[in-house]
């Protein structure tokens, strides 16, 4: 597989040289944000790793390859394009790479390709998960395959509710994957910093997280580690306005009988359209904040290797 893999030269010489490097989803460029602020966040995201001291990979499909480290013009195209980009899952990668086409990479192809370059950690907004109504449309996302299987850790700001959060986290524990709160003992709700569902662990700082990530990988435990780091009080929603447009959404979803991997983009825009500018400025803040504290556990995690 590593024959199909690119990695840029700035992300080859930091993992050469032991320096932190920190991953980066496309999804959320091609279809979690509108153009052109889509754009602009992705290029704020690499600022905040390097200025927090890490190098950022933004991953990415592009004419059949996988991309570890993309440019800034390779980011605008996925932006520009958006939705136009396939949605690239673990299904998804030999059909886009035999035609040579593109794709936005979820978390699942993220940590995929973030393993095989040597990369572990990595920075995003939200993962998928187990989605309401799930015990009759066994609808799960591959993320938390992906999270049960592939040794990268993942700093999110929790899930969205329009998962069933309960059952997503029963699974990443039958599944074995640490859940990890960010100087917080709950699971945050993306938009909300809370849930009312606990996590397994409150870690405190970027050495917590790098000291428990090392050991996890000294143990030779396969799959990764979900960092959970809620929004920053002063941007997150108030809950009843986020709550009530996701139970619209999820239901007029219902109503159309949207599936597949069409629905999670579908919820994502649903919500987007009925709370406006809130939430796109909230999901903003979130991942920056998410950067933030990726290059100071990658930095951490790079100090284990001397
Ligand atoms: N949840 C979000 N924002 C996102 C996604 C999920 O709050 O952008 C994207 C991520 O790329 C995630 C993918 O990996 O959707 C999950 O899709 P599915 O539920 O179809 O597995
Ligand atoms: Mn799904």
């Amino acid at each position: 597989m590593n024959h199909y893999l690119s990695i840029s030269s700035e992300v080859q010489t930091a993992l050469r040289e032991g320096r932190p490097v920190v991953a980066l989803e496309s999804t959320i460029i091609s279809h979690g944000m509108p153009y052109p602020q889509n754009v602009e966040t992705a290029l704020r995201v690499e600022q905040t790793i390097r200025d927090n001291g890490a190098v950022p990979a933004t991953i990415a499909i592009i004419k059949g390859k996988l991309k570890a480290g993309c440019t800034n013009n390779e980011i605008e195209y996925l932006g520009k394009k958006g939705t136009l980009v396939t949605k690239a899952s673990r299904r998804d990668l030999p059909v886009l790479i035999a035609t040579n086409a593109d794709g936005a990479t979820t978390v699942t192809t993220t940590m995929m390709i973030a393993a095989m370059a040597g990369i572990r950690v990595f920075a995003t907004g939200g993962i998928g998960g187990v989605h309401r109504g799930a015990t009759s449309t066994m609808d799960i996302s591959a993320d938390l395959e992906e999270l049960a299987q592939t040794q990268v850790m993942v700093i999110c700001a929790g899930a969205k509710s329009i998962l069933d959060l309960g059952l997503t986290l029963e699974y990443l524990e039958t599944k074995g994957v640490p859940v990890i709160g960010y100087q917080t003992g709950e699971l945050p709700a993306f938009y909300t910093r809370h849930s009312g569902f606990s996590v397994d662990y409150q870690a405190n700082s970027p050495e917590e997280l790098a000291h428990i990530f090392q050991t996890k990988i000294q143990l030779g435990l396969k799959g990764g580690m979900l960092v959970t780091n809620p929004i920053p009080e002063q941007y997150s929603m108030p809950v009843d306005v986020i709550n009530q447009a996701i139970d619209q959404a999820v239901s007029e979803a219902g109503q159309l009988g949207i599936h597949g991997k069409q629905l999670t983009p579908f919820l994502l825009a649903k919500v987007k359209e009925l709370t406006g500018g809130l939430s796109l400025d909230a999901n903003i803040q979130l991942v920056l904040n998410n950067a933030r504290l990726a290059a100071l556990t990658a930095k951490q995690l790079a100090t284990y290797k001397a």
